[in-house]
């Protein structure tokens, strides 16, 4: 049957499509800490922050003093399964240099330091 004698056939060719908006989330977000202890050197914790979360030499240095102060400091926020490999990775490292070090992933808390 053509157009001309569809009796159903109507002219769509003005019709714009209708803007559904899209139903996303902001996906949540993970924090890459480090744990102080009282053996790894001050020194390979900062280049290790250097390395791995790509922070400058005095940064990193601000962090490394921060987590040894307080017990632990962020050094990076990133989705889930970047955070876990992250994690995962740092603690290997310092394991494969006979140190304790020890890196965890933990949901970044908006209202947390
Ligand atoms: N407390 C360690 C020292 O005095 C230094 C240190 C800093 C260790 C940060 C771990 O995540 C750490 N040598």
């Amino acid at each position: 049957m053509t157009q001309q004698n569809d009796p159903n056939w109507q002219d769509d060719s003005d019709t714009v499509a209708e803007q559904v908006p899209p139903r996303l989330q902001k996906p949540r977000m993970y924090q890459v800490v480090l744990l102080n202890d009282d053996y790894t050197p001050m020194e390979f914790v900062v280049e290790l922050i250097e390395q791995f979360f790509y922070k400058s030499r005095e940064n990193a240095t601000q962090i490394m003093l921060k987590i040894h102060t307080e017990g632990k400091g962020v050094c990076g926020v990133y989705t889930e399964d970047i955070a876990e490999t992250k994690a995962a990775l740092v603690t290997q490292y310092a394991q494969d240099n006979q140190h304790p070090l020890f890196c965890q992933a933990e949901p970044a808390n908006d209202d947390e330091d």
